[in-house]
């Protein structure tokens, strides 16, 4: 099958956007492109995982209390090994490791980003072959140059990110990330093993269908959140809808369904865990730029996810995030307008 060659690979996209900037150093286009190069990697496993024995549990348990797969392991030591490797990243966080990890060497030390990731998340669908993702945050960093990064550099508001994106490992395997410039989507293209520019300029529909939460937590919401939840299921024809509900269970997926196709991803408080299951600076930070960018929104329920300063590395929020006008009726229940 012939590829079309006016369809740009993520290399030659990162290259094009440099170009555009002759000022830029390269080293955002240069992480981004060794991103790419580790999802690569982690999407070969991630396609044979039930052939090979990388499935099921690793046998340890990680910082956030859950049983580690190995392919959680492999796909972090890939994303932390290239960001080592290369040129642009001093330190990264990630959701498998307690702390952060200081590259501490010549070339990292005079790198300009930190990254923040969650290598493999979802990874309890792996053994049920429901899709998966990799999430990441990038920022500059704010510690002086030529030093070791520090805390200070990783503990920034998700409003001071330079780019974020996600892969997802589904019925094809995207990338998608977003500078302050746009957000793109690439899907990887097995014929030429590379990521294609397949969704150029992502906008998030200002309306949906889609309303997407864990059901089973429903009695756990505050009673805002039960009454939007509650209103989502009563939409007719006449008030914008009828509504779909679909929640994968896998963040990733359901982000992505309503990045395109327009809808809302709630993961509210509940009296059990009053701050959510997810995590501040690898979760919902990531997402919230990546959909702001395409014009939606996200919040804690109370204030701007990006606003939000973060306190620790593995620290939770609840996150709503999704389309615009769906995101200010959520609001008018959680300020009493309604
Ligand atoms: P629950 C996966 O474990 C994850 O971190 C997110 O990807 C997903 O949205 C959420 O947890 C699902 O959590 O409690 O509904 O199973």
């Amino acid at each position: 099958m012939m590829v079309n060659r006016n369809i740009l690979t993520l290399d030659e996209f990162t290259l094009q956007q440099l170009r555009q900037f002759p000022s830029a150093t390269g080293e955002l286009s240069s992480l981004l492109r060794d991103i790419g190069l580790a999802a690569k990697r982690v999407n070969v496993e991630v396609n044979k995982a039930g052939l090979v024995d990388i499935l099921g549990d690793a046998g340890s348990v990680n910082v956030q209390g859950e049983d580690v797969k190995k392919l959680d392991i492999y796909a972090n030591n890939q994303f932390m090994g290239v960001l080592k490797h290369g040129i642009s990243c001093a330190g990264i966080g990630s959701e498998e490791l307690d702390d952060f990890v200081v590259f501490n060497d010549e070339v990292s030390n005079n790198s300009k980003y930190v990254v923040l990731f969650d290598p493999l998340d979802g990874s309890g669908n792996i053994d049920v072959n429901v899709s998966i993702g990799t999430i990441f945050s990038v920022y500059k960093r704010v510690s002086e140059k030529g030093k070791p990064c520090t805390k200070e550099d990783f503990l920034q508001p998700g409003n001071r990110q330079v780019a974020a994106g996600y892969v997802i490992y589904g019925s094809s395997t995207m990338l998608v990330y977003a500078t302050r410039r746009g957000v793109n989507g690439f899907t990887l293209d097995p014929s030429i093993g590379e990521f294609s520019l397949s969704h150029p300029d992502i906008q998030c529909p200002a309306e949906g269908k889609f309303y997407s939460v864990n059901h089973g937590n429903f009695f756990q919401y505050e009673e805002p959140v039960r009454r939007y939840i509650d209103a989502c299921q009563r939409k007719t024809k006449e008030t914008g809808g009828p509504y779909t509900q679909r929640y994968v269970g896998s963040m990733v997926a359901d982000v992505h369904r309503n990045l395109i196709k327009g809808g809302i991803f709630m993961y509210p408080g509940t009296t059990d865990k009053p701050k959510g299951k997810l995590r501040l600076l690898y979760e919902a930070n990531p997402c919230a730029f990546i959909v702001e960018m395409a014009g939606g929104s996200a919040t804690d329920g109370k204030q701007r996810i990006m606003d939000i300063v973060p306190d620790e590395l593995h620290q939770r929020t609840p996150l709503f995030i999704g389309s615009k006008l769906m995101m200010e009726e959520l609001d008018n229940y959680q300020t009493g307008k309604i």
